[in-house]
């Protein structure tokens, strides 16, 4: 170790640190499985949070340990420390770095939020241009018979989906302590959630009596449903399978087993789930 550069040193510890957490980014093992578009939009974001994570980790833990270890007390020593009184380039350093990753990671969060259609509610859905879906939102807002005709709050899917019309649409309410999912289409009423994979679906969501929140792990959503609000989620299944769909919100002492399944057909299944269902409806 004596022989090493101090340089040199740091730059190899550097180097390993960063490729460690870069690892580690990639292979946390923390989120179930993506079986939505939008998943892996959400998971590029959080394995970059979580590879600053175990840098930041690594290094101050990795700190503490030397410093205990090298500057420890050692037989007979009895003087007191260096008197040190503050570092002023240091704060500024420690300061600057934390900023720049908080003001990255809202950039890049904001740019996620954006390519899932978080910016796009209100108004009208097939605007692909974003200031005029505003400016139709606040005109919206505005007029007191049309307020409550569009979803306020949602995602409205990426920017390949969002200007096109969704290939088929869900209606789902919430109520104290279960989902409701209402087919218009074919008047299938079903207490699960059943769709094509591959299919660009939109679900309007409704509550009845408190707020709920409408929350599929695997496909990275999560939308809180309000009375008297209307909200949205449009997205594309990319897995066939059963997924849990989960009350997120505290709604009442049954709260926990608000809970559901989303179930994702293959497209032949699909016909063949909307056929029997259709003809009992
Ligand atoms: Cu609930």
């Amino acid at each position: 170790m004596k022989q090493i550069p101090a340089p040199l040193l740091s730059l190899i510890v550097g180097i390993l640190i960063t490729l460690i957490s870069l690892w580690v980014g990639q292979n946390h093992n923390l989120m179930p499985v993506q079986a939505s578009e939008q998943a892996p939009l959400v998971d590029n974001f959080f394995n970059t949070m979580v590879t600053i994570a175990t840098a930041l980790f690594l290094i101050v833990q990795g700190a503490i340990l030397l410093f205990a270890i090298k500057y420890r007390k050692r037989p007979g020593d009895e003087t007191d420390g260096v008197p040190i009184e503050g570092n002023f380039n240091l704060e500024i350093l420690w300061t600057v770095i934390p900023a720049l990753i908080v003001i990255g990671l809202s950039i890049l969060s904001v740019e996620v939020y954006q390519q899932m259609g978080g910016f796009s509610v209100g108004g009208t859905m097939m605007a692909h241009n974003h200031s005029a879906t505003l400016v139709a939102q606040m005109s919206d807002d505005a007029n007191p018979v049309t307020r409550k005709t569009s979803p306020t709050y949602g995602l409205t899917g990426t920017d390949q989906t969002e200007a096109k019309a969704p290939s088929m649409v869900i209606n789902v309410t919430g109520m104290q302590y279960a989902w409701i999912f209402n087919y218009p289409e074919s008047g299938i009423v079903s207490g699960e959630l059943h769709i094509p994979v591959g299919k660009d679906v939109q679900i309007n969501l409704a509550a009845q009596d408190v707020i709920h929140s409408f929350w599929i792990p695997q496909f990275r959503l999560k939308q809180d449903v309000l009375p008297g609000e209307k909200s949205t989620l449009r997205f594309v299944a990319t897995k066939t399978g059963t997924f849990p769909i989960v009350c997120a919100e505290l709604c009442g002492s049954y709260h926990g087993s608000m809970r559901t399944q989303a179930i994702v057909h293959t497209p032949k299944e699909f016909e063949q789930w909307l056929a029997e269902n259709s003809a009992t409806a």
